[in-house]
């Protein structure tokens, strides 16, 4: 006997073949303990024993929400810094004068593991309560090791209070930290021979990233990181080609990153490297507007390459303070091009691909986690055309109903 059966429902399964979005209009979909039993059309329904059916008025049934790219775990604001923005200032100009990105390791390290853990908490029950099952969280406002290991057993704390599952990133490598400003190269060595190798011994990160930019590190810099996630045994990501092409996105596909993520200046060579190597596109759409929407990524080009497009909101406080993921669906559709069932796959399927994950969730198919989002709405569409409507009615994680946070 199941343990849960959904009927009455339509199922955006986000499978690749059948009719668009995978969609089931008629569906049945059948829960045994964390896993999906069973999902098809109700009539197909091999038996229809459950402990408990919940029949969904039509409601639509897709993946829970997966937002790939996150900085979730933070001390402070960065308010100020945008009004300076917004007066003229540039991302890059505010960076150079010891603000950006350093005015929030400044915060993270005054702030203790506690605190870290419940603003961080906060901030995953709201995307919890938009459909979100699983988020990435990076470290990267610590800087050392104390504030790294720190930054990244918050992001495990939040994970659990906000029910939802948290894949952790190690970020060592986002900025030079001040200790370090003189010797650049020291600091690389530090994350390179000591702080990768407590990651993977800790279990504390499940994958390695760099920020490769003017602001940053340079892409050989983030060479040298790889390897020594390789010989860890780490997976890696990279924030590539985000402000300047630096060949990001050649990088990440020689080392067959798991993504290369932002992209607006990738190269066509970028493009081919990671079609070659199988490297999502994870691209991040709430950034590129909130720091003024430039350059737009090619995402033509991504298509005709047959490289598979991620979304993700980038909450941070410098360039995201975004918690709807719904609306970075939007963003993705209305400022980058995508349709709404590319921007709901790359917020399903693509993201699970971009953790590694892809075996486990990301689509309504039998033997997956049963995490799934059931939203008011009659068309899939509608999930990226909406901005600020509280679309969900129920949210599932690993077989069981969240119910409205
Ligand atoms: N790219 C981003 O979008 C964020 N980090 C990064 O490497 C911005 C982080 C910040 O400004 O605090
Ligand atoms: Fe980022």
């Amino acid at each position: 006997m199941w343990d849960v059966l959904l009927t009455d429902c339509q199922a955006a399964t986000m499978t690749t073949g059948g009719s668009s979005y995978g969609l089931i209009p008629d569906a049945a979909i059948a829960i045994e303990g964390e896993r999906i039993a069973w999902v098809g059309t109700a009539r197909d329904l091999p038996r229809a024993d459950a402990h408990e059916t919940r029949r969904l008025d039509q409601a639509l049934v897709t993946p829970a929400l997966i937002d790939c790219h996150t900085h979730l775990v933070f001390g402070g604001d960065r308010a100020a810094e945008w009004e300076l923005r917004l007066g003229g200032a540039s991302y890059e100009d505010i960076a150079a004068k010891g603000g950006g990105i350093l005015s929030t390791v400044r915060a993270t390290r005054a702030a203790s593991e506690e605190e870290l853990a419940q603003s961080a908490a906060r901030r995953a029950r709201v995307l919890a309560g938009q459909g979100v099952s699983t988020v990435e969280i990076k470290s990267g406002y610590g800087l050392d090791m104390v504030n790294e290991c720190k930054m990244l057993r918050a992001a495990a704390v939040a994970g659990k209070s906000a029910n939802i599952r948290v894949v952790r990133t190690f970020l060592g490598a986002h900025i030079v930290p001040p200790e370090y400003q003189n010797d650049r190269g020291a600091y690389i060595d530090l994350v390179c021979n000591e702080m990768i190798p407590a990651m993977a011994r800790e279990r504390l990160a499940d994958a390695v990233d760099v920020f490769c930019d003017t602001i940053a590190f340079t892409t050989a810099e983030a060479g040298r990181i790889f390897a020594a996630a390789a010989a860890s045994g780490l997976p890696v990501k990279l924030h590539a080609d985000q402000l300047s092409d630096q060949a990001g996105a050649l990088l990440a596909g020689k080392y067959r990153a798991l993504s290369a993520d932002h992209l607006e200046y990738v190269s066509e060579k970028g493009i081919a490297a990671m079609a070659a190597a199988g490297t999502v596109a994870v691209l991040l759409p709430c950034a590129w507007y909130f720091l003024g929407g430039g350059k737009n990524p090619p995402v033509a080009a991504l298509r005709k390459a047959g490289v598979p497009i991620a979304i993700a909101t980038d909450c941070n406080p410098g360039t995201a303070p975004v918690l709807s993921p719904l609306t970075a669906l939007n963003m993705a559709c209305t400022s980058f091009g995508l349709t709404p069932e590319e921007a709901l796959t790359g917020m399903t399927r693509n993201a699970a691909a971009a953790l590694g994950l892809q075996a486990k969730t990301g689509t309504i198919e039998a033997g997956k986690s049963a995490d799934l989002a059931v939203w008011n709405v009659s068309s899939p569409a509608e999930l990226a055309y909406w901005i600020g409507a509280p679309l969900l009615r129920d949210r599932y994680y690993r077989g069981r109903s969240m119910g409205m946070v």
